[in-house]
């Protein structure tokens, strides 16, 4: 397999002790949660203004149906936002996830956001971090690997955004309900991610020092020695039962914990 490797320009160490950038993922924002709306708003302006970025990486949304929904009230609160965090000068990056790789564009534009590929390697802190959702990585889910092949083919979601909005939301009613029910019969090892799927990840990427996703809702810090290097991989926890998040400096990571959730 080809190895790839990084070339961003960004690759210094910060000359400024007190930078530092947050990672989250799987927040699932949706109208029923109103207080892990606000929690993420309150986050936005309380906390990640201070970092120079803020990477999301996938299920922002609970799900996401077409940036045609985008004059809906919660999603408008959530992309002013956005809007406002960008302005004061925080870098915000996004990844789609398994419930809102409908993103697109229009959202990323209106909200300032950059969108960034699963997976996607950069370098902070003098460190190359490969980051990624974590959901292609469950090469074990193989009903799940199906459904993805399908769902992220470019003529099925043209397809299926050319159908109305409301009749979008209702077929993912439908396929929330049918996961629901799929994921009660599986076994958790299963629906974790496959340990030879991350090894063969992280030597395609030329074994970065830290490799961070989500997806798994089971937040961890773990230590892989492959190949004579060593290699921390972050699991990030959901929002609506977790509320933590990760937050790396120049001295190193560390996990955090939102209060009130
Ligand atoms: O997200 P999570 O962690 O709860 O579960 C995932 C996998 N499930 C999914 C589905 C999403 O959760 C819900 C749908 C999101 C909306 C996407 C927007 C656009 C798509 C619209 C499609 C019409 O991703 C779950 C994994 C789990 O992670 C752990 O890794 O197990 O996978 C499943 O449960 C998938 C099932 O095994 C297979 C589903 C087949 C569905 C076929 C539906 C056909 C009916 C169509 C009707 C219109
Ligand atoms: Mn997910």
């Amino acid at each position: 397999m080809k190895k790839v490797r990084d070339n961003s320009a960004s690759s210094l160490v910060s000359p400024d002790p007190s930078d530092h950038t947050f990672f989250i993922s799987d927040l699932h924002l949706c109208v029923s949660r109103p207080h892990i709306t606000s929690a993420f708003l309150d986050f936005l302006k309380n906390k990640a203004s201070s970092a120079s970025a803020l990477y999301i990486l996938g299920d922002l949304f609970e799900y996401w149906a077409g940036d045609d929904d985008l004059d809906d009230a919660h999603n408008q609160a959530i992309i002013a936002a956005f809007h406002d965090l960008a302005d004061s000068g925080v870098k915000i990056f996004l990844m789609h996830g398994n419930r809102d790789f409908l993103i697109a564009e229009k959202f990323c534009t209106a909200a300032q956001v950059t969108l960034l590929p699963d997976p996607t390697l950069i370098n902070l802190y003098g460190k190359k971090i490969l980051l990624s959702h974590g959901d292609a990585l469950c090469t074990d889910d193989i009903a799940y690997q199906n459904f993805r092949l399908q769902v992220r083919s470019a003529e099925w979601q043209a397809e299926f955004l050319n159908q109305e909005l409301q009749s979008r939301k209702q077929q993912i009613e439908t396929i929330r309900l049918r996961s629901e029910h799929e994921k009660s019969q599986k076994t958790m090892a299963i629906m974790d991610v496959n340990l030879q799927a991350v090894e063969a990840l992280l030597l395609q990427y030329d074994y970065p020092a830290l490799f961070i996703h989500g997806h798994t809702h089971r937040p961890n810090e773990h230590h892989i020695q492959l190949d004579g290097h060593h290699i921390t991989r972050w699991v990030l926890g959901d929002w609506y039962e977790q509320g933590s998040y990760l937050v790396c400096d120049q001295h190193g990571c560390k996990s955090m914990q939102l209060q009130g959730i």
